[in-house]
């Protein structure tokens, strides 16, 4: 059995629940190694199936290793559930309330031969906290993305649309090996006051600020980082905003620890942007997880209520945006460790202007 497939045993029976199935992709990876399309995951004290189509029916053997059983659904899926649900006289079984459509749970409530109740974030709870396995990956992907920025720089240049600079960039990642874990935000000059300003194709001029936030996929973990640079000579403003976003990115690294409050994690970073008048061009949160997608719990920002664990791994990203002027981010992933966290991004922020 799969560490992960205890933990989820373990989460069910504190509960009361009798079983659960998965079907949302990130879970279903999570929990079985899957990566197919298409499949239910069914998780019990007694046992562990998965369910998936002939397409699939190699792929998953090989994948999950020997830890859970591979079944071929020739007809309709909740015929084979149906089975193992009367063979275990399970009575009460969960699915994912925030990742199923209406349609989908209609057809199970009115097929399955048990009572269905709802489920919600169960296995992304689980999902928060990294094994050894899982940081390694991360800092993998991390690796890559440090080895992307570098080639940006070797490559940024005015007369170049941000479309090509993030096309450019795609193709080193899938050189390495990776895959991008989002569309690449490439933002210059006044774009930059759009916190997701995707690629487009204005030209880069002399003297522009970029932003480019960026992260890769290796063996299905993600990585997400952050730089603002200038191309050329900065504006007084544009070097004074971005110092501060760097001073209020050092302040909220140095919030995370094994138990802080992500709610003053996030305030480490605001209320120093805040205080220097800039806290309406701050809004969004501090922060996120990442793992298995680019962005999962724990959210670090204003309404949170939890605290940090140990080993979850978080991005820290304050930013300042001025609409019709520009805008600053700085984006690191940090591993929680008791005291201090650790820093995975190796790319300086010291301020550069190529
Ligand atoms: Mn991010």
């Amino acid at each position: 059995m799969s560490a992960q497939i205890a933990k989820l045993r373990q989460r069910l029976k504190e509960i009361n629940l009798d079983a659960l199935i998965i079907s949302y992709k990130p879970n279903v990876r999570y929990i079985s190694d899957f990566t197919g399309s298409s499949s239910i995951v069914y998780i019990s004290q007694k046992s562990a199936v998965l369910i998936t189509d002939f397409r699939y029916v190699e792929q998953a053997k090989g994948q999950t290793r020997g830890m859970l059983t591979i079944l071929d659904h020739k007809g309709k899926k909740y015929v084979e559930l149906n089975r193992i649900l009367a063979e275990e006289k399970i009575e009460r079984l969960a699915i994912e309330a925030e990742h199923v459509s209406l349609a989908y749970y209609n057809e199970m409530k009115e097929n399955l031969l048990c009572q269905l109740v709802e489920s919600r974030q169960l296995v992304e709870e689980l999902r928060r906290v990294k094994s050894e396995e899982e940081v390694e990956k991360i800092m993998k992907a991390a690796e890559v993305t440090d080895r992307a920025f570098d080639y940006f720089l070797q490559i940024v240049t005015p007369g170049l649309t941000e479309k090509n600079i993030a096309n450019k960039l795609e193709y080193f990642i899938k050189e390495q090996g990776c895959l991008s874990s989002f569309d690449i935000i490439v933002a210059s000059g006044s774009r930059g006051a759009l916190p997701h300003g995707h690629a487009s194709d204005k030209v880069i001029e002399k003297n522009e600020f970029i932003t480019l936030d960026f992260g890769v996929v290796y063996e299905g973990y993600c990585s997400d980082m952050t730089r603002t640079i200038c191309v050329g000579k900065a504006n007084e403003e544009m070097k004074k905003i971005y110092n501060i976003v760097l001073e209020a990115q050092l302040r909220g690294i140095d919030a995370v620890k094994v138990d802080a409050a992500c709610v003053d994690v996030d305030c480490a970073c605001r209320d120093y942007i805040i205080e220097f008048g800039y806290g309406e061009f701050f809004g969004h949160g501090t922060g996120h997880g990442i793992g298995i997608e680019g962005h999962e719990l724990p959210y670090l920002n204003r309404f949170s209520n939890e605290q940090l664990k140990e080993n979850e791994i978080v991005t820290i990203e304050p930013g300042i945006y001025i609409p019709n002027v520009g805008g600053v981010r700085i984006e690191d992933d940090i591993i929680v460790k008791p005291g201090k966290g650790i820093v995975i991004n190796q790319s300086s922020k010291e301020f550069i202007s190529l």
